[in-house]
């Protein structure tokens, strides 16, 4: 990268936590750029999108919202959902609406084990312990297409229809991105993942996918798993996986029980990737909104802070983003952690801990 360079990140914290989680990555962003001696700083344009928005305006997001975007650098983003506005409402009006627009058709969501969080495995290896899960992120079962009312017989003889869509470009495109990961990796390994006995048609593709694109990575060793078995593998032999590759549902739910593995929903981070640049690229926690805690500042900042790190990797700043990693483990090494991972201490106090480390 230039020295001096100046990125343009729009900030879109969203519904509940996502206010408090985002800030915190800000806060630690900003002290990571003023540390870095003029080598980079970031401009942030914020939206306030998110259910309250809908409230105020009956759109999630600003109709131009998307031509608002277009020229930033990358999106730092918190979490959707709310109960003023039905879950797909708020979903498909914002985070959706953007990952399918710019096109985000990987999203990467790395499992990872850290020091002073005690992972449910009850393991003592569990640093050794390391996997990412590559969910497809533009079609499959959140293709969106379907309908209800297909009967036309309405209320108690209701028929509905939600078809996953896979496609041959794209199911090709998210399992080679997969290979190409698994060989930066110190195991060179890539798991797939179907429910292909039952699901005949798109899962079967995926499969003969899988094999065609494996053939050309010989170095790479490959297994097919079903999405029930590699759930249980996740549990009782997670040292075998290094890249676990599977359909935007299956991912999904997959790097939920894996992040839950690791200790808590508030740790994972994601990156939802237009690899070929021609939109930005968001940068999120796995986390939703939490309505349970939101508001009380108690909220894990891990997730986020861990998202940020992956976005200063997508910024061409890789020595900052493993910088970042690294305070994150000095911080839980130290027992400063919130209370979904049986600590005391509250977001801010979480978020100060993270700058200090870095800048000590
Ligand atoms: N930060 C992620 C987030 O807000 N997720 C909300 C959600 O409900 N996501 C469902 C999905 O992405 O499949």
């Amino acid at each position: 990268m230039e020295h001096g360079q100046i990125f343009r990140i729009a900030a879109i914290p969203g519904d509940g936590v996502g206010a408090e989680v985002v800030a915190a990555g800000q806060q630690v962003l900003d002290s990571l750029a003023q540390a870095s001696t003029g080598k980079f700083s970031i401009d942030w344009i914020s939206f306030p999108w998110g259910s309250a928005y809908y409230a105020e305006h009956g759109v999630m997001m600003h109709p131009k919202g998307l031509e608002m975007l277009q020229d930033t650098d990358a999106i730092y983003f918190g979490a959707v959902g709310w109960e003023n506005v039905p879950d797909h409402t708020s979903l498909w009006g914002l985070r959706l609406n953007i990952t399918q627009n710019f096109d985000q058709w990987a999203n990467i969501r790395p499992v990872k084990f850290l020091p002073g969080i005690q992972s449910p495995l009850g393991r003592t290896d569990t640093a050794e312990l390391d996997w990412v899960v590559v969910r497809e992120n533009s079609e499959g079962e959140y293709a969106g297409l379907g309908g209800r009312n297909l009967s036309g017989r309405g209320p108690g003889s209701e028929v509905a229809v939600q078809t996953a869509l896979f496609t041959e470009s794209g199911c090709e495109r998210i399992i080679r991105f997969a290979f190409e990961l698994a060989r930066t990796r110190p195991v060179r390994k890539v798991s797939s993942v179907t429910k292909s006995n039952a699901q005949q048609y798109g899962m079967v593709l995926w499969d003969e996918v899988f094999r065609r694109v494996a053939a050309g990575y010989p170095e790479v060793e490959t297994e097919s798993v079903l999405v029930d078995a590699m759930s249980a593998k996740f549990v009782l032999q997670p040292e075998q996986l290094s890249v676990v590759v599977a359909s935007n549902l299956f991912a999904d739910i997959l790097s939920d029980l894996g992040s839950a593995l690791a200790g808590s929903l508030g740790l994972a981070a994601s990156a939802n990737l237009n690899p070929e640049r021609r939109f930005p690229s968001m940068f999120e926690p796995v986390h939703g909104s939490a309505p349970d805690i939101a508001g009380q500042g108690i909220s894990n900042p891990v997730g986020a802070v861990a998202s940020a790190a992956l976005m200063l990797d997508h910024l061409g700043l890789p020595e900052e983003a493993r910088r970042l990693e690294a305070a994150i483990k000095t911080v839980t090494a130290a027992g400063i952690k919130t209370r979904d991972v049986g600590g005391t201490a509250v977001t801010q106090e979480v978020t100060d801990a993270v700058v200090a480390a870095l800048l000590s």
